[in-house]
């Protein structure tokens, strides 16, 4: 049995990738933060009793800026395989707490890759190291490919691109099997809240339901190349089992709008919207509803900018080359936007369908506008 363990299991990626390699037959370790509340949504279904023999899901306390916790863990679990998934994520945030970014998303990278060469694991553990299209940062070229320059734009970025290099040191100074999976944006109904696509289906959620007045957005004329986690997290398996450790490219090559993902969710519960005005005037108003389950009055206005969500340094468009993944790892995603909208949509409708059943029932439910 392959034994794996994962940082960050409790987020997006983390909680997919434990389901993939346990229907796989991996012993699964994940490391969990400790935290006031549980925290362990997205893998409840995974939980086993701990106190029933044979389990193969196991959480361990621990944090990326705890060297020696991190160390202990690594011997105690010799696993084959680590993903280290776990960071402050947020490009955003991060502009408001860059040191802890570095610390955690940086060197956070640096204490994996020295914990298994110090135990002497570099032969037996192959390492992925989740890196990011946000390194490419300010446009150079397009498509971004692994032989795109980097220009990282944020602190998350930056620290990104500390995390990349080093575990390519690592891997040529220590001869490590340890590799960059350089990930476009991938969602999926368990993407965290605060991001934009998560923000959007939910926020559309929530007025066609009757919830909420309108939604609050940040620059609408950026660019992403988003695909779904689920197709993401079975190629971190796959780029841990070529032959050569290598970096690689992980996309769908095609890039939509904010904008155009407003359209597309709004579309998908019968909502057609249009915008009008520009830069931080722009709004976006209901133009029909063809859905009687929803009763949005004509001309509502639904969206507005907020200058808030505006970055200091903005990545404008990301497009990604997976052609290295397709040829040689033989990646192809099975999702399409369209797919993505959709999945996102259905859950977030059901999600808010509950809320709306509680307030019927005279409870209180609440929702942040981050
Ligand atoms: P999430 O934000 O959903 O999850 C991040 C995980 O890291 C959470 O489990 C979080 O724990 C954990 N974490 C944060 N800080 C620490 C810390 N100091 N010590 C231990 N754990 C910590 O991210 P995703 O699942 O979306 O992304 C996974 C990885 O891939 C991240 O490294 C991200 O930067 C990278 N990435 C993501 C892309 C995407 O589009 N999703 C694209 C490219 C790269 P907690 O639950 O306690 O907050
Ligand atoms: P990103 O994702 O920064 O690409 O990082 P995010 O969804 O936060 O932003 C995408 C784009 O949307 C614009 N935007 C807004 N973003 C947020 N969060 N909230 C808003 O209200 C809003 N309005 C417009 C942003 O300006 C941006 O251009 C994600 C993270 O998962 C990283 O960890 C990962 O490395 C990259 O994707 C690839």
């Amino acid at each position: 049995m392959k034994v794996a363990f994962i940082t960050g299991v409790t987020g997006q990626d983390g909680a997919y990738l434990s389901e993939f390699l346990l229907k796989k037959g991996y012993q699964v370790h994940g490391l969990k933060r400790r935290s006031s509340l549980f925290n362990t949504d997205r893998i409840d279904h995974l939980y086993q009793d701990p106190h029933v023999d044979n389990r193969n899901f196991f959480l361990h306390y621990g944090d990326m800026t705890d060297s020696t916790n991190l160390i202990r863990l690594i011997k105690e679990i010799q696993p084959d395989e680590i993903y280290n998934l776990a960071a402050m994520s947020h490009v955003h945030v991060s502009f408001e707490i860059p040191e802890y970014t570095g610390n955690a998303d940086g060197l956070g990278t640096l204490r994996i890759l020295d914990a298994v060469r110090l135990l002497g694991l570099e032969k037996k553990t192959r390492i992925y190291q989740a890196s990011t299209s946000e390194l490419y940062g300010k446009v150079q070229e397009v498509p971004q490919s692994e032989t795109t320059p980097f220009y990282p734009r944020s602190p998350y970025a930056v620290a990104k691109m500390y995390a990349f290099w080093i575990t390519v040191n690592y891997r040529e100074a220590y001869g490590m099997y340890a590799c960059n999976g350089i990930l476009f944006n991938h969602e999926s109904p368990i993407r965290g809240e605060t991001f934009v696509t998560r923000k959007i289906t939910r926020a559309t959620a929530r007025i066609a339901l009757g919830l909420q007045d309108k939604v609050y957005l940040g620059n609408l004329d950026a660019k992403r190349d988003w695909g779904h986690a689920k197709d993401y997290v079975r190629m971190m398996w796959m780029i841990l089992q070529a032959e050569e450790a290598e970096d690689w490219v992980i996309a769908t090559g095609k890039t939509t709008t904010v904008r155009d993902f407003v359209k597309m969710a709004f579309g998908e519960v019968g909502i057609e919207l249009e915008f009008k005005g520009e830069g931080v005037d722009e709004k976006g108003y209901v133009k029909s509803c063809s859905n009687p389950k929803f009763n949005l009055e004509i001309g509502k206005e639904v969206l507005a900018v907020d200058p808030k969500y505006f970055r200091p340094t903005e990545v404008e468009l990301l497009i990604g080359d997976a052609t290295k993944a397709n040829t040689k790892l033989g990646w192809i995603p099975e999702y399409e936007l369209k797919d993505l909208v959709k999945d996102m949509m259905a859950s977030d409708v059901k999600v808010m369908q509950k809320d709306q059943h509680i307030k019927e029932g005279g409870y209180q439910t609440f929702n942040y506008y981050e």
